[in-house]
């Protein structure tokens, strides 16, 4: 049996089909009805944020908040991230500047971002990804946001359930999707506190829509329904089993494959990362026995069409070596006792 690393988490089924029913009873199925309604409100309890807004997926979120800040020309935006995060940017128009790591990390370097900002002209904005549920150092980030006086968004796709998120910088965005901890099979997440922001955020999910025939800005379909809402509502209630479970998955493994396992205690465990010198060569290892590893993120995204060729001369040292050494190994609820030690003695195996 295949095992992998994005394996959905279901949570209750009894809930998801009385709420399936109680759906179909009401033949609100999407247009913003209760259930987007509720799943909202779970996501403001769980992050402390003023606001949430469900959208269809997190790259439709990112697009929106950044559009909504205007962010235009230049986008200070990291290399190792998934391409979704750069890929909102030139959707939008926007020129994603590709910025290092910092040394030791999986996020983006303050000092880097500084460094960029006094070469590049014209940046308009920051996006940040908070990687593998590690958080960017959000204080560093927030002070240059403040001196330059250009607005941060965090991708915040792989962080429902970490300590510390939903409120930092102009907006953080949740992805939903069926690989990410909690999910709505399809869907993410925009959390603010500012009033307007959010404002302008649910009206461009909705093509713009302040009425029936009236409309303010220009929008986008961008809505989650209500079927979508009542999985992340179900997804969500189960949370914490799911931190629990990834949190032992994770405790498994380091104990069994210990400094080759990243550190992951400040976040939810939800991406289990190995570092190790040839992760090509270890995951070409396990896919041939049927352990699906993720190599998240490599290439880095600076080495993908649109953006290969885009800086010839660019040099991230840090993402380099992050796309050369990680390696996610399955976890999820659906990963047992038995398919840690399959996992563990296959690397074993490896390394002799
Ligand atoms: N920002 C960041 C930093 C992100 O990581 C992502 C998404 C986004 C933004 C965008 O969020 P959304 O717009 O999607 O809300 C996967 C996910 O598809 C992607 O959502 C995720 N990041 C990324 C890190 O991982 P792939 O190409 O590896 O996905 P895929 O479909 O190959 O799935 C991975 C594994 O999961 C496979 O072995 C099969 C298994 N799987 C997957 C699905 C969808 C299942 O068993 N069942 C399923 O239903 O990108």
């Amino acid at each position: 049996m295949e095992l992998h690393v994005g394996r959905p988490n279901i949570g209750s089924r009894e809930l998801l089909h009385q709420l399936l029913d109680e759906i179909l009873d009401s033949r609100v199925l999407t247009n913003n009805g209760p259930f987007v309604e509720i799943l909202e409100g779970l996501v403001c309890d769980l992050t402390g944020a003023k606001h949430a807004i469900a959208v269809s997926n997190a790259t439709r979120g990112l697009e929106i908040a950044c559009r909504a800040l205007n962010m235009e020309r230049e986008v200070l935006v990291p290399s190792f991230t998934f391409v979704a995060t750069p890929n909102a940017l030139h959707w939008q128009r926007c020129r994603p500047v590709f910025v290092d790591t910092s040394p030791g990390k999986f996020t983006i370097s303050p000092e880097e971002v500084e460094r960029t900002l006094g070469m590049v002209r014209r940046v308009s904005g920051i996006v940040a990804t908070h990687t593998f549920g590690q958080l960017c150092q959000v204080d560093k980030l927030q002070s240059i946001s403040d001196a330059y006086n250009i607005p941060v968004v965090y991708d915040a796709a792989h962080c429902l359930g970490v300590p510390g998120v939903g409120t930092n910088g102009n907006a953080e965005v949740f992805s939903l999707h069926a690989t990410k901890i909690a999910n709505s099979f399809e869907g993410g997440v925009i959390t603010t506190n500012d009033d307007d922001l959010a404002y302008t955020c649910r009206l461009m999910r909705n093509y713009g829509f302040t009425g029936y025939g009236e409309t303010a800005t220009y929008g986008i379909n961008a809505k989650m329904s209500d079927v979508h809402a009542a999985m992340g509502v179900v997804s969500l209630s189960n949370l914490d089993d799911f931190i629990d479970w990834n949190k032992w998955v994770y405790g498994q493994y380091k104990m069994r494959l210990r400094d080759m396992i990243v550190d992951g205690e400040d976040g939810n465990y939800h991406y289990v990362v190995a570092m190790v010198d040839d992760a090509e060569g270890l995951a070409a290892h396990l896919h041939k026995r049927g352990v699906l590893v993720r190599r998240y993120f490599h290439p880095g995204c600076h080495n993908l069409i649109p953006y290969l060729g885009m800086y010839p001369s660019l040099s991230l040292p840090n993402t380099e070596e992050l796309c050369r050494k990680v390696v996610c190994l399955p976890t999820g609820t659906s990963i047992n006792e038995e398919d840690i030690e399959r996992v563990c003695l296959e690397i074993e195996a490896y390394y002799g």
